[in-house]
């Protein structure tokens, strides 16, 4: 073992709990609801969320054939994309900046493509592709560049700043991939040694001072997801791990990648194998242990998918296993409009200074952000129709 003070505290209800997911019911957490979208006949891959609600992803536009970006904003759909080329794997930032991968026509991907809400640009090109990508809210880009992929392999991390790229890692004989960055610039990732036969990694975090190796109990560590505040989760050979800046939790003993937020909300695929199917949940990990809502109880795959700090969740499903490109949708779970604005459980004066604030008239508004949340009768407006529903909802401040 790698690292010699690791302390892995096992919750026994949710090791445990795969026996009682099984009983489980469609539970959904307190406050929101499920939309879909975008259903259609050849798939959806690649779901990403930011906090004005804005839900970026490719969408397959024949059997095996290209993909193009699109972003959902407040029910309005807009194609980014029409190249005709197969545009995946799509990340989106809160200024609703995205980064993808291209691979032109339709071969395998050998662009990193950045859009910055008007045009797009390309930030890297390399014949032998990519293993990993992520963006953070200052428009930073990271990215896992595969230098050499015949044994000994050689990939490492790069970064570019809006006007220069800057490279990380420096590793002749390994892997760095899988790139995941917060605000501050922290960063997590696998180093993997792919040529050893299993293959190994290891979660690394490097912060403004430092790095270290988060401590783990099994030796395939990948699909890492930092917050800002630290918190880190990732797969342990299938099993769900979360550090929490002291120490690595198991949480589950299977489950497909995590998204995972800064109040620690999960979103994470657990195999249903009575349906040979891929559920969507939300975790809720506290002080005492974990709450866990199943989202949906079907015979559907679910994908990875992203969660947002207003604890929304977007990710995809398909009819069939994800590769065969049959009929998918995206899934939203959003909050409840009630006209309460920031969920601290009242209609008050707040939310409805606020709302006086944002009016935009009838009048579809992209970007609404976090005044989205007082669209009420979501129709992409904050006008008099949002304003008298408040009215009737105002409660005054609770104690
Ligand atoms: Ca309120
Ligand atoms: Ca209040
Ligand atoms: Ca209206
Ligand atoms: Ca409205």
């Amino acid at each position: 073992m790698r690292c010699r003070s690791w302390r892995v505290v096992c919750w026994v209800v949710c090791v445990a709990g795969l026996a009682c997911h099984a009983q489980a019911q469609v539970n959904l957490p307190p406050g929101f609801e499920i939309v879909e979208f975008a259903e259609n006949d050849y798939g959806i891959a690649n779901v990403d969320l930011n906090d004005c609600g804005q839900v970026a992803y490719s969408q397959w536009q024949a059997p095996n054939g290209h993909s193009e970006i699109f972003v959902y904003d407040n029910q309005d759909i807009a194609q980014i994309t029409r190249t005709g080329d197969r545009n995946v794997t799509t990340y989106i930032n809160n200024s609703g900046q995205l980064i993808w991968g291209r691979g032109i026509d339709r071969n395998p991907v050998t662009q990193l493509i950045f859009w910055d809400g008007r045009v797009e640009s390309v930030v890297d090109e390399n014949p032998d592709g990519f293993n990993g990508r992520a963006i953070n809210n200052l428009g930073h880009v990271y990215w896992s560049r595969k230098i050499s992929v015949r044994c000994p392999r050689q990939e490492n991390l790069f970064m570019w700043d809006g006007a220069n790229t800057t490279q990380l890692t420096f590793d002749l004989e390994l892997s760095n991939v899988q790139p995941s960055v917060n605000d501050g610039a922290e960063i997590a990732w696998a180093k993997a040694q792919f040529c050893d036969n299993p293959w190994s990694a290891e979660v690394l975090v490097r912060y403004a001072d430092g790095q270290i190796t988060l401590p783990s109990p099994y030796t395939q560590n990948q699909a890492t997801e930092i917050t800002n505040s630290g918190f880190v989760t990732w797969l342990s050979t299938s099993r769900l791990m979360l550090w929490t800046g002291s120490e690595s939790r198991l949480l589950l003993e299977r489950s497909g990648r995590a998204a995972l937020n800064e109040w620690l909300r999960l979103y994470v695929t657990i195999f249903d194998f009575e349906k040979t199917s891929w559920n969507p949940w939300v975790l809720d990990v506290t002080d005492e242990g974990m709450n866990m809502f199943m989202l949906r109880d079907s015979d559907y795959w679910f994908s990875d998918g992203s969660v947002n700090e207003w604890g929304e969740i977007a990710t995809s499903w398909s009819e069939d296993p994800p590769n065969s490109r049959n009929r998918g949708a995206v899934m939203y779970l959003r909050r409840i409009r009630t006209g309460d604005s920031e969920f601290d459980g009242d209609i008050d004066l707040r939310d409805h200074k606020r709302l006086v604030r944002a009016m935009t008239g009838p009048v579809r508004t992209e970007g609404l952000c976090e005044d989205r949340f007082l669209d009420i009768n979501h129709d992409g407006d904050l006008d008099l129709d949002d304003y008298a529903r408040l009215q009737n909802a105002f409660t005054g401040t609770t104690p």
